[in-house]
């Protein structure tokens, strides 16, 4: 569902429309409504190979799911979304507010026997997200992230909830403010859409990030959707990723690394699958004029660019500072998503991303490999139907490694219409997705020992590892022998998830970031560099010995680590990187552009100076095209009158002057006018 896409039934809805004013409980789902529908429309279904989808769940115990976890017990928990639109003419079809709904498997035999509404009411009608941490529950719900407590274990929230955030826009909308998911690092980490627009603390007053902006897109610096990071009490508030349009769900590995889609402007094939890089700028709209991608797309076409390119200036991909796409799979609404950590499922899906796209009706993995500093990545199905009511609307991992999907359930995937407009028949999915004949099981966790919870944290679901992490993190130096007997171990995930609490043992930081740092496998040695930015150590000493890394990607990483640096250092640093750009990495370039955000003029005097007359190869010109110093204008002038550069990219040159304002490029612009004219 979601995100502004054309209804794809319009006739088909005037139709159950009537009908609903004659009799409200008739199922505008043309297969029907209720378990034995449910389970005639399985069989439309398709696993990937050695995989088998079964039913969970179905109407009426689930109604409208919009987003969904799953708790370290495998119970499944549902924000539902009944009330989707208020505003329409179908107005609210549920008076006292939508569910939050646990759905539970009592006897084991895969199908949910115990639904348990947690909490109803208004303020949470079609939550966009939620995530189980413990005794507590946060959904999100435009215009609050609100945090509800279960301390008596009945399953019911202990009253109404507490707000995290208010103030954001979004209300009765797509864009809004989305899921939150638990990192490795024991922070939290959320996005929201681009119609999001603010994010206010509960007394109102605007978050401002650790950098000291206030969060919100009016382009100062931020515009669009974004990403962000805080700790689980909301504060050292970070955006991470910006100039998205609705960037649904954010993912984060066990090394940090943070994964999300994005729906395009309708039709334009433009769906697209992000690696964000941390602080990049994702291109949505122009990001010095925020003018829509149209503008260049339309100059593009008038000089002959292709169809073939139109998803590419849609997220601007021609412009400097702008952060390559992973992937873009075409039309789509794409929704939840998650990383699959977990063993269940065939080896092809082990570590990768998971994600539904509830327009083309399908859930995919992502397979994911290194390309350069960045990444690249195939289209794997998992799950498909012929049935043109499946809209998956989320995907989680469970204790025993299967997956759950959501399904929405309509002919519509949001975008402020539905078909499925009586309470009474209204439908909603959940579907397991395992190895054939594989029975659910969830672990029981022992929480009391460092052992117990060393366990625990090895689990693929969060729900479980948010507690694991809890404990062992409260247990300190007690969890530490425990802790490295999985540091010392074979598999690098696990490893990292043991490495982010030993590096946060007081006393003990630096020491296992360093042995970070020296390990033979590069995403450990990022995870270590990410660690010691979150603890503030002095990044210095470990940019200097890692800079002339054999991983780009880790290179990339001390890119990033020199952002906003002070060292009298960083400079030099940043130009024995930059010195290694091969000229095509576009992931490399721009993390060089991050790093040196706000320092281009220390930063490319020290390049030069290190380039000396050699500064003007492909790759170097490429470092002058992503720079906004005081002197790249006058050398983008150089660059566009120099008869042996290729006329061809001429106007990439030009492009790039539109970044940099001031007197420099005031008489940049003379030299060239002149230069015509002569
Ligand atoms: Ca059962
Ligand atoms: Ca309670
Ligand atoms: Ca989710
Ligand atoms: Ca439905």
């Amino acid at each position: 569902m979601k995100a502004m896409k054309t209804f794809l039934s319009l006739p088909f809805t005037a139709v159950v429309l009537g009908a609903s004013l004659v009799s409200p409980a008739r199922a505008a789902n043309p297969g029907g409504s209720g378990p034995a529908a449910a389970r005639e429309q399985l069989k439309n279904m398709k696993a990937a190979d050695g995989l088998e989808v079964t039913l969970f769940a179905s109407e009426p115990m689930v109604r409208n799911p919009a987003d969904m976890d799953i708790d370290h017990r495998g119970r499944v928990w549902v924000t539902e979304g009944a009330n989707y639109r208020v505003f329409q003419r179908w107005g609210k079809l549920r008076p006292e507010g939508d569910r939050l709904v646990i759905l539970e498997d009592t006897n084991g035999d895969g199908a949910a026997d115990k639904e348990t509404t947690f909490y109803q009411g208004n303020e949470i009608n079609t939550a966009l997200g939620i995530c189980v941490l413990g005794e507590k529950v946060i959904v999100s719900s435009s215009p609050n992230v609100l945090v509800f407590t279960d301390a008596n274990h009945d399953d019911k929230a202990d009253g109404p909830p507490v707000k995290l955030f208010t103030g954001i826009k979004g209300i009765d909308h797509d864009h809004g403010v989305h899921a939150f998911v638990f990192g490795p690092d024991g922070k939290l980490y959320f996005n929201m859409g681009n119609e999001g627009r603010e994010i206010h603390r509960p007394d109102g007053s605007p978050v401002k990030d650790t950098e000291g902006n206030d969060v919100n897109t009016s382009g100062k610096p931020y515009r669009q959707g974004l990403a962000f990071r805080c700790n689980p009490d909301g504060s050292e508030f970070e955006v991470l990723g910006r100039n998205f349009r609705n960037n649904y769900e954010v993912c984060v590995d066990s090394f940090g690394t943070l994964w999300q889609s994005d729906n395009d402007d309708d039709g334009n094939r433009g769906v697209r699958i992000n690696y964000v890089m941390e602080f990049g700028n994702y291109g949505y709209v122009d990001e010095m004029s925020g003018a829509g991608w149209q503008t260049g797309w339309k100059k593009a076409q008038s000089k002959g660019a292709g169809e073939d390119l139109r998803p590419f200036y849609h997220w601007h991909q021609f412009d400097p500072g702008v952060v390559p796409n992973l992937l873009q799979t075409g039309n789509g609404s794409p929704t939840g998503i998650c990383l699959y950590e977990g063993a269940l499922l065939p080896e092809v899906f082990h570590n990768q991303i998971i994600h539904c796209d509830a327009g083309p009706r399908v859930v995919r993995a992502y397979i994911t490999q290194p390309d350069g500093a960045g990444y690249k990545a195939e289209i794997k199905d998992i799950l498909t139907s012929s049935d043109n009511w499946f809209r998956p609307s989320d995907v989680c991992v469970a204790p025993d490694g299967s997956i759950y999907v959501a399904d929405w359930n309509d002919a519509g995937v949001g975008g402020h219409n539905m078909a499925d407009r009586s309470l009474e028949a209204m439908t909603g999915r959940v579907y397991r997705v395992a190895p054939a004949g594989s029975k659910p099981s969830a672990p029981k966790l022992n929480l009391t020992t460092a052992a117990g919870c060393v366990e625990a944290l090895q689990s693929p679901n969060l729900a479980a590892r948010y507690l694991a992490w809890t404990k062992l993190h409260s247990m300190q130096a007690g969890a530490e022998k425990d802790l490295l007997k999985l540091w010392n171990g074979k598999d690098d995930r696990l490893r990292a998830r043991a490495l982010h609490l030993l590096a946060r043992i007081k006393g003990s930081e630096k020491k296992y970031v360093e042995q970070a740092l020296k390990d033979s496998d590069s995403d450990i040695r990022i995870a270590g560099l990410r660690i010691a930015r979150e603890l503030k150590l002095d990044t210095i000493p470990y940019v200097r010995m890692l800079a002339k890394d054999s991983s780009p990607q880790v290179r990339r990483d001390c890119a990033i680590a020199l952002r906003h640096s002070a060292s009298p250092e960083a400079p030099k640093l940043w130009a024995q990187l930059a010195l290694q750009h091969d000229g095509k990495d576009r992931w490399y370039l721009e993390a060089l552009g991050i790093g040196a955000e706000k320092q281009w003029d220390t930063f490319l005097d020290a390049w030069l100076a290190a380039a000396g007359d050699k500064w003007n190869t492909p790759a170097g010109r490429d470092i002058i095209w992503r720079s906004r110093g005081k002197k790249t204008p006058a050398m983008l002038v150089k660059i566009i009158n120099d008869k042996s550069a290729p006329s061809s990219e001429r106007d990439r040159y030009f492009r790039s002057l539109d970044f940099i304002t001031g007197p420099e490029k005031d008489a940049a612009l003379a030299q060239l006018a002149a230069g015509v004219l002569q």
